[in-house]
């Protein structure tokens, strides 16, 4: 039987966008100091910088958005929210948070708890992440396999744990020093690629031997259930609810940017399995840092909208065409002889720079160097995952060498056409085919910490 595959969706509002001529984006660029974080979006024609709330929201978040409770205490759009949580992840305690760092800075420095000299170990660690570790005062170790750094070589699960380090780095470093093991599904600097539930239990098993925490950055938790839907055996059947389920009892402690798999644009969530001293922790802290425990810097109507938005990311069709559509603009870039991270992962297709620019050396950003060029080829906004994004050493100062330079092109969600990736592609196709001309970016203005937000670069001579 023929399968017709299209989104599952129709649009009934509509946000004009312009691609300004090119000698405009050439001075857009100039005074964006060559960092495409400093462009205004009205210079900017597809943006792919993100898909962290940027995508559209239902009818039903829209309606929803009416019925939020804006009590300072109490408010019942926060028990609604509540109540979505604990039923996708069976864990006892929420705290709503601003978004995904606003429920870092508040749950990591708890598992800190005041101690010198402790680690935090993840398969990856993504930028504000690993910023938040190190102001809590630890250390960010990434422990993931080695084949996830051959961007050319199919394995389905490029973000796993390497095992094997995981034991060896937690006997290293004593396991007293392990403030906790973190789970970020999907792997996001990794290309957005998934860690398998095989996995997930063989990192649960090494953390009960030593008696560990596990955390799950599940910032995109159900993306990564729908891979486990359609490659890791046994699966095939079960929904994706089921799958995410399985893997919330693989963890402790669930951190959440909601402005992803919430499928809203502001909110995030500390969820709580089991531990009511580290809840009443959390419950104390968020109060200075993030607001009242029952709203923690959401509006109520913010709550409202990610109630619902956690739920219809859940739904299959929802997700297939999601896939479907990251999966169309990698395959072109492909078939077009563009090397890229394979399989493409979740929410991105991210393209190996290393390759297309081996001439410019990593502190010189080979793939800044990409983004710039493909903005100015078609007003089309991609960002830097590699060395600019790395940055310093905390403890040597020096400029960290990413193993892998990759440019992201992060599809929103809900948000663009096929027609739209269209232009991605030739876009990037055209940069790639001129790829000789590029040329290497160096600082103008390096910001202290995140760097890659806010810095100015410019082009080296
Ligand atoms: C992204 C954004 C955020 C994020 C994440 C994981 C696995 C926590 C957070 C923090 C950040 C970003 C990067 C480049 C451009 C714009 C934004 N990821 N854990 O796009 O959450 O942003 O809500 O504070 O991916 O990947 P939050």
């Amino acid at each position: 039987m023929k399968k017709y595959v299209a989104p599952p969706y129709r649009i009934k509002m509509v946000e004009p966008i312009r691609l300004i001529p090119r000698e405009e984006r050439e001075i857009a660029l100039k005074n964006a100091g060559y960092n495409p974080f400093q462009l205004r979006s009205e210079d900017v024609y597809i943006d792919l910088l993100t898909d962290s709330g940027t995508g559209a929201m239902s009818q039903y978040q829209w309606a929803a958005l009416m019925t939020g409770d804006e009590s300072y205490a109490g408010s019942r759009s926060f028990y609604k929210l509540e109540e979505v949580v604990k039923d996708i992840t069976g864990y006892n305690y929420v705290i709503p948070a601003h978004q995904g760092r606003g429920a870092e800075q508040v749950a990591l420095p708890q598992l800190v708890d005041g101690k010198e000299g402790m680690h935090f170990i993840s398969n990856m660690h993504f930028d504000t992440t690993r910023a938040h570790v190190e102001i809590a005062g630890a250390r960010a170790i990434d422990c993931v396999i080695e084949e996830c750094f051959d961007t050319e070589n199919f394995h389905p699960f490029k973000g796993n744990f390497d095992l094997v380090l995981l034991e060896k780095l937690i006997n290293e470093k004593t396991p007293e020093k392990i403030a906790g093991i973190i789970m970020t599904i999907t792997n996001n600097s990794a290309g957005g690629q998934p860690v398998s539930l095989e996995n997930l239990r063989a990192v649960k098993k090494i953390a009960d031997k030593y008696n560990l925490t596990t955390i799950i950055d599940g910032a995109r938790y159900a993306e990564n259930a729908f891979f486990i839907k359609e490659r890791e055996e046994g699966y095939a059947d079960k929904s994706i609810k089921e799958i995410a389920r399985e893997q919330f009892d693989l963890a402790d402690i669930f951190l959440m940017s909601a402005k992803k798999d919430g499928l809203s644009n502001i909110g995030g969530l500390i969820v709580i399995k089991e531990d009511e001293e580290l809840f009443t922790k959390c419950r104390t802290f968020i109060v200075p840092l993030e607001g009242f425990p029952t709203y923690g810097g959401l509006a109520g109507r913010d709550m409202e909208a990610l109630s619902v938005g956690l739920v219809e990311a859940l739904d299959i069709d929802y997700m297939t065409h999601r896939i479907e559509q990251v999966r169309y603009l990698g395959d072109k870039l492909r078939e077009a002889g563009v090397p890229i991270q394979y399989p493409v992962g979740g929410h991105a297709v991210f393209v190996d720079c290393k390759k297309i620019a081996p001439h410019i050396p990593y502190h010189q950003f080979p793939a800044q160097s990409v983004c710039n060029a493909v903005y100015l080829e078609a007003g089309v906004r991609p960002v830097e995952i590699g060395s600019f994004l790395l940055g310093r050493d905390p403890d040597t100062g020096k400029n960290i060498e990413s193993p892998m330079e990759l440019m992201r092109l992060t599809i929103p969600r809900r948000t663009y056409t096929y027609a739209h990736l269209d232009v991605v592609a030739d876009a990037c196709i055209e940069v790639y085919n001129n790829r000789e001309a590029l040329v290497g970016v160096d600082f103008d203005y390096e910001p202290q910490v995140l760097r890659h937000f806010t810095a100015k670069l410019k082009p080296v001579k």
